[in-house]
């Protein structure tokens, strides 16, 4: 992988993730990487969002903002218009298959990089959400996003890119240490989904509408939470910083508290390009945003430059490819396993 990327007149250094991050990661089922993301490409991000919701930008099938026209933040703070602002604009999904600028931010580099060192080398760009949890916004509770976006084998990883400072007031992520070693609690909807072979012994099955209530009264992962006394931990992010996340970590955002602070983020979900899925149309709809793989995949439609546009060699030329373990090669073999090693293939034992 070349030492920088080119994406339009922007040129990215390589971010190179390191064994702590990636120990991290495992160890409590998260990680920030803080400056991930550029400032300028912060700004752009910014401003767009500020013409979403000052209804400069119509979006095709949901409509201007009710602030259309609006010169300040104060106007589409008016208290009376948060309950629609909410409605309309706390999260927009998948729009990266409606405008270039969501595709370049899903296929950013530097967020590449490291989910090429989590969960890669292949990855494949799935999912867009872009928050913009006004003042007053309520949060999303307990959940597990493979609950949603079942892959098999499960490599979802969701990376959460701050726009704005995100900290306890305006509300902030929320994970549950230790929590990204359970599997996922499915609902009786989608159990087939996540175990298509036979479940585990015990699995909790919980009614779909219990997912990701805010009510922890009605929230059906709550026996799951109690599990891991003490292990809920907010992770405030400031604008650039990128949260990266496990697909059955738990987690929630609590509501924005504050009165005048909007809680902006740009949120994307990747998994492993050799992970089956059906989500969303089946790995065919999804962009090969790194390295190769043997299943369908789709192209970006707005052409930002990733492994799909451009695919690389699985191994890099003059590199043999790496030894499987037990090929024979390499592996100590012990007395008893040499009949099995013939190269004759005969049984001597
Ligand atoms: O940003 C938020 O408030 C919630 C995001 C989230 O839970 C997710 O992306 O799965």
């Amino acid at each position: 992988m070349a030492a920088t990327v080119q994406v339009g007149p922007r040129r990215y250094a390589r971010y190179r993730t390191s064994v702590q991050e990636y120990v991290t990661f495992r160890t409590q089922g998260w990680l920030v990487v803080k400056g991930l993301v550029p400032p300028e490409d912060v700004q752009e991000l910014k401003s767009h969002t500020d013409d979403i919701v000052h209804g400069r930008l119509e979006l095709e099938g949901i409509g201007r903002a009710p602030s259309a026209g609006a010169a300040s933040h104060s106007a589409i703070l008016d208290p009376t218009r948060v309950g629609e602002l909410e409605r309309r604009y706390v999260r927009i999904h998948m729009l990266h298959r409606r405008l270039e600028i969501h595709e370049r931010f899903l296929l950013h580099p530097r967020i590449l990089d490291v989910l090429e060192a989590l969960i890669g080398p292949e990855v494949l760009a799935m999912q867009t959400m872009l928050f913009l949890k006004p003042p007053g916004a309520d949060g999303q509770g307990w959940h597990q996003d493979s609950y949603y976006i079942p892959t098999l084998p499960d490599s979802l990883c969701g990376a959460w890119l701050a726009i704005d400072r995100a900290d306890e007031d305006n509300g902030c992520m929320h994970f549950l240490t230790g929590s990204q070693h359970e599997p996922v609690h499915p609902s009786e909807k989608n159990r087939l989904a996540h175990y298509p072979l036979g479940e585990l012994d015990g699995l909790q099955v919980i009614a779909s509408a219990h997912h990701s209530d805010s009510d922890e009264s009605k929230n059906g992962l709550m026996p799951v939470v109690r599990r891991y006394p003490g292990g809920e931990v907010a992770v405030p992010a400031d604008p650039g910083d990128v949260v990266f996340f496990g697909g059955h970590v738990l987690h929630r955002s609590l509501a924005n508290l504050t009165a005048d602070r909007f809680r902006r983020s740009f949120v994307s979900h990747y998994a492993n390009a050799r992970s089956y899925t059906e989500w969303g149309g089946g790995n065919g709809q999804h962009i090969l945003a790194r390295g190769r793989t043997h299943l369908p995949y789709a192209q970006p439609r707005f052409g930002t430059p990733c492994a799909a546009t451009c695919p690389g060699p699985s191994v890099l030329p003059g590199e043999a490819a790496p030894t499987m373990m037990a090929d024979g090669e390499d592996m100590a073999v012990t007395p008893t396993e040499t009949h099995r090693l013939d190269p004759k293939g005969h049984h001597a034992g």
